[in-house]
């Protein structure tokens, strides 16, 4: 059964042009640096956020993984939100493998943080404290629904950390989402921090992979780490050759996942006893009232049985993700779906 599958864009699959790409791809190996593909993707990538070099790293994990690795040393904090993806779904990375200690501030609804919350958390100069080193970023932001942070924000942020000696990471793993959903160069949202990770697994199709682009100095520092964790590839042009259709061409195409996610959120809003939130991006998320007799999972295994997958995110809440692979048949078919579950 071919299901339409709302659980996450990282379920896409890569396009036939991908396939076709991955197949000719001309690879060397990587270890050595030899290999054109990465090396053609690792440019591109670094060319279209305005850093000096990339790094092609496994997934998003080992991305922020190394970004914080090379940030900070044992000892030292990194101030997160406590709705990150870094501080909640990286299995504790940082402070496993980094000895890096983390502070939590609250995330904002639209998930930011506040520059006063940011400001109380640095620390004082006094051995009795960790060594504020790092500040992490979101955006989009996942848990926060899928919401996006200006240029003005990130900016604010950067030149707050910078005066106060911290550097700033972007976990912009859906960072083209955000710019697509602002109409602006990803450039504005990438410029003020100092290290940008994003995906090219998740709305962008390829099958595997993210880069990690910051200052050569800082790339060199990353790439010692990328080795450290395992993540030395070797002719792994077989996937940056799909990376680069998805930086090319799959960023331009993401305002189409927003506008079904505005349909597919539309349409579920009519059906009694779901709420439903407004979309920001590609992703929608949902409360299942108390006048329906079934909880998220029960609802889960319904609409399986309609032939839709979708993200369980509590006892009674959804995340549903569009991307490449749902079109306009799909959300119509997902909201019927909906529709016949709550029942
Ligand atoms: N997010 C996944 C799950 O892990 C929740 C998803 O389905 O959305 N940063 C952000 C903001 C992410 O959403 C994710 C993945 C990552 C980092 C990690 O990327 P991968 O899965 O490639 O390690």
């Amino acid at each position: 059964m071919e299901y339409i599958d709302l659980r996450s864009d990282t379920v896409t699959k890569p396009t036939p042009e991908m396939r076709e790409a991955m197949a000719k791809a001309e690879v060397g190996d990587d270890v050595y640096g030899e290999d054109p593909t990465v090396n053609r993707l690792q440019a591109l990538a670094a060319e279209k956020t305005g850093k000096e070099a990339g790094l092609f790293v496994s997934s998003g994990t080992m991305g922020n993984l190394a970004a914080v690795l090379a940030h900070c040393g044992r000892g030292d904090e990194v101030i997160v939100g406590n709705k990150a993806h870094t501080f909640l779904f990286e299995a504790g990375g940082v402070s496993a493998l980094g000895g890096v200690h983390s502070c939590q501030l609250p995330n904002r609804p639209d998930g930011s943080l506040a520059l006063e919350d940011v400001e109380a958390a640095i620390r004082p100069d006094d051995p009795h404290d960790p060594i504020s080193r790092l500040i992490c970023l979101e955006n989009t932001h996942n848990r926060c629904g899928g919401t996006f942070q200006t240029p003005e924000y990130t900016g604010q942020v950067a030149e707050f950390a910078h005066e106060r000696g911290l550097a700033v990471h972007l976990d912009g793993a859906r960072v083209f989402n955000a710019s697509a959903a602002q109409g602006i160069d990803v450039k504005k949202l990438t410029g003020p921090a100092d290290s940008v990770m994003f995906c090219l697994s998740k709305g962008l199709c390829a099958p595997v992979g993210s880069v990690l682009c910051g200052s050569q100095e800082f790339i060199k520092k990353a790439h010692r780490i990328r080795k450290m964790l395992g993540g030395g590839m070797r002719q792994a042009g077989i996937l940056a050759a799909a990376g680069i259709i998805a930086l090319e061409k799959m960023t331009l195409r993401l305002a189409e996942d927003h506008a079904r996610a505005k349909n597919l959120a539309d349409g579920l809003r009519q059906i009694p006893g779901l709420e439903v939130g407004e979309p920001a991006t590609n992703m929608v998320f949902l409360s299942v009232g108390e006048s329906v007799p079934y909880s998220a999972q029960e609802l889960a295994a319904r609409l399986k049985g309609n032939g839709v997958l979708a993200g369980v995110t509590g006892s009674r809440q959804f995340r549903l993700v569009l991307h490449y692979w749902i079109d306009d048949a799909g959300v119509e078919a997902a909201i019927k779906a909906f529709g016949e579950a709550v029942r």
